[in-house]
């Protein structure tokens, strides 16, 4: 569909849509060669708080850690992983996750090309205790029916704890499943459709939404979304968590 400058994907103060036929890819230092398309970064809109972009590695890549203070949570789309983190080295495979605290040494390295979807925050401390490095895979999480809808899954794929700053769910909606109303909420949202289709409702305009789109929803935009097609829809879910907004 891309011809005389057609596209889905649309930028405004408070959401975007933005779809894989608009992705430009960068470099980032600490990524070695792979191509990165960052998605969400604090010039969007009118700001976001964390960034969110696909890494594209091609074989034979190597990654390291971000800047100090930035936490990063890794979700594998596509071919294979090895994470090296205090010592201990792990394959990951598709839906595998990692969550690494800020401030800690890692590489991420790929034998052949991969696809991971990468989200980073900047660390609020509380005084209390600080998050560990979390392992997981998501088809391996217990889903619970999302405000008590059996057709409605959430899966969190973190810990549901106060000292950390952000959650990463997945939600699965079975066909015509529906959020079941439009949220209006503080926390900023990153999202990757990872299965299906649908329609989602951002701000006043309704958009088609298909898998491989990244979404981002502002502080305080009104949402909501319904899935199409005759099979189950997911997505990836950012959102931050458990801080006082001053
Ligand atoms: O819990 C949530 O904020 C989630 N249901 N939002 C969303 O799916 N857009
Ligand atoms: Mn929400």
């Amino acid at each position: 569909m891309k011809h005389l400058g057609f596209t889905r994907s649309r930028h405004l103060p408070d959401h975007a849509l933005i779809t894989p036929d608009t992705f430009v890819r960068t470099r980032m230092a600490e990524w070695g060669g792979a191509g990165i398309v960052l998605h969400v970064t604090p010039v969007i809109g009118s700001g976001a708080r964390f960034v969110q972009f696909t890494a594209e590695l091609p074989a034979g890549s190597r990654a390291t850690e971000p800047l100090n203070g930035v936490q990063r949570f890794v979700f594998v789309l596509e071919g294979r992983v090895t994470a090296s983190v205090g010592g201990e080295t792990r394959e990951l495979g598709e839906y595998d996750y990692l969550y690494l605290p800020a401030g800690t040494p890692h590489t991420l390295s790929s034998e052949d090309a991969a696809r991971v979807s990468v989200f980073e925050k900047p660390f609020q401390a509380t005084g209390d205790a600080t998050p560990a490095v979390c392992w997981g895979n998501e088809r391996q999480q217990a889903g619970t029916p999302f405000e008590g809808d059996e057709s409605v899954v959430a899966r969190k794929l973190l810990p549901d704890e106060p000292h950390f700053d952000f959650m990463v769910s997945t939600m699965s909606f079975a066909p015509g499943a529906s959020l079941p109303y439009t949220e209006v909420h503080y926390m900023e949202h990153g999202l990757h459709m990872l299965e299906g289709e649908g329609l989602y409702k951002l701000g006043e305009q309704y958009y088609p939404v298909q898998t491989g789109d990244v979404i981002w929803m502002g502080a305080h935009c009104p949402q909501w979304y319904a899935a199409l097609g005759k099979q189950w829809s997911k997505y990836l879910l950012y959102k931050d968590m458990n801080r006082h907004p001053l």
